[in-house]
């Protein structure tokens, strides 16, 4: 499916945004596919650079990512880590495998060598071997910081991996967004496209921080072009990680209807599940909203790209 020449353009966050992303690699020619990734998950550790959601996607896109986790490298070694435990007694929390290490490692080097993130991805895109434009939401840090209840203020490593979500949040921040700008990358990925996509990942914690960039939710209610997103809900659950529990802990109603109120008028095509169909049609929370359901469960390959090819189908029945 060509789509003749429509350019589709994605954001993302990690596991979840990269199962859409890999089905859509497989339905559109690589020029014709740009992903935003979301970086609020980058840190710092043991001097290295840590990208997880990019990494994540480029891995996902070069077939090479952990089919287990959905997260690191197939068939990597620990032996870096096990030796920082094991000889130095290093809490080693994040697992990062020996060829992981690689990766962080080269990306620190150019980050100290000057270049930008951009251009960093670019180079490790191209060494792996990923043809669809795999864009940092920014150049810039853009934290994003939970505020929990007991703990007072966690970044999202910590609270994610080393506290496995456990603390219970009371608000997020995305911190320094004041000074993350569009990268000219991410301008021309918004401008260009035909469609716009959010993908199934958590809207607080991977689409959000996008979302914070100044100028970001503007740029992209803009376009008057077909702007659509997947719920990571399903059945009020999410389809991975804390989005359920976060949702709950915000106050808000777990639910696809939830997330599609979340999104607002930034949205005027929304994916749901069969499961959710019920739901979504007792009450329409925005009446410019295109619905429909669809399976959004991407457990291998041939459903990742069923879903692609469903949802590019239909919206290419209405834009
Ligand atoms: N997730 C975990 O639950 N535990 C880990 O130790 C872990 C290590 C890790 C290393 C590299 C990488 O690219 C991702 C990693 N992740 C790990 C996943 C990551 O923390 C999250 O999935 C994302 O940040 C949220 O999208």
């Amino acid at each position: 499916m060509a789509l003749n020449g429509c350019r589709v353009t994605l954001l993302c966050g990690g596991v979840g945004g990269a199962k859409l992303a890999l089905g859509l690699a497989h339905v559109l020619p690589p020029a014709q596919l740009r992903i935003i990734v979301n970086t609020g998950d980058d840190f710092w550790h043991y001097g290295l650079r840590v990208c997880p959601d990019i990494d994540t996607v480029l891995y996902t896109l070069a077939g090479i990512a952990n089919p287990q986790t959905g997260w690191g490298l197939h068939g990597d070694t620990r032996r870096v880590l096990d030796t920082l435990r094991e000889r130095y007694g290093v809490d080693t929390w994040f697992q990062l495998g020996d060829a992981d290490i690689a990766t962080q490692i080269f990306r620190s080097e150019r980050l100290r060598a000057g270049f930008s993130l951009s251009e960093t991805i670019a180079e490790q895109a191209c060494h792996l071997g990923v043809a669809p434009a795999v864009l940092p939401m920014c150049d810039e840090p853009l934290p994003t910081m939970l505020d929990c209840v007991d703990e007072g203020e966690l970044d999202f490593q910590t609270y994610f991996v080393r506290r496995r979500c456990e603390p219970r949040v009371r608000s997020l921040r995305y911190a320094d967004a004041e000074y993350a700008t569009i990268t000219p990358n991410v301008r021309e990925a918004i401008e260009e496209a035909d469609i716009l996509l959010i993908a199934p990942s958590n809207p607080w914690l991977s689409i959000a921080p996008i979302l914070a960039i100044p100028d970001m939710r503007a740029a992209l209610q803009a376009r008057t072009i077909p702007r659509v997103a997947v719920s990571p809900i399903v059945d009020g659950r999410a389809l991975k990680g804390p989005a359920a529990q976060l949702m709950a802990q915000l106050g808000l109603k777990v639910s696809a209807a939830g997330v599609a109120q979340y999104y607002g008028s930034l949205l005027n095509g929304f994916v749901y599940d069969q499961q959710d169909a019920a739901q979504m049609n007792s009450g329409n929370p925005n009446d410019c909203l295109r619905k429909i359901t669809l399976d959004t469960l991407m457990v291998d390959t041939q459903t990742k790209i069923r879903l692609a090819s469903e949802l590019l189908a239909w919206i290419e029945s209405w834009r």
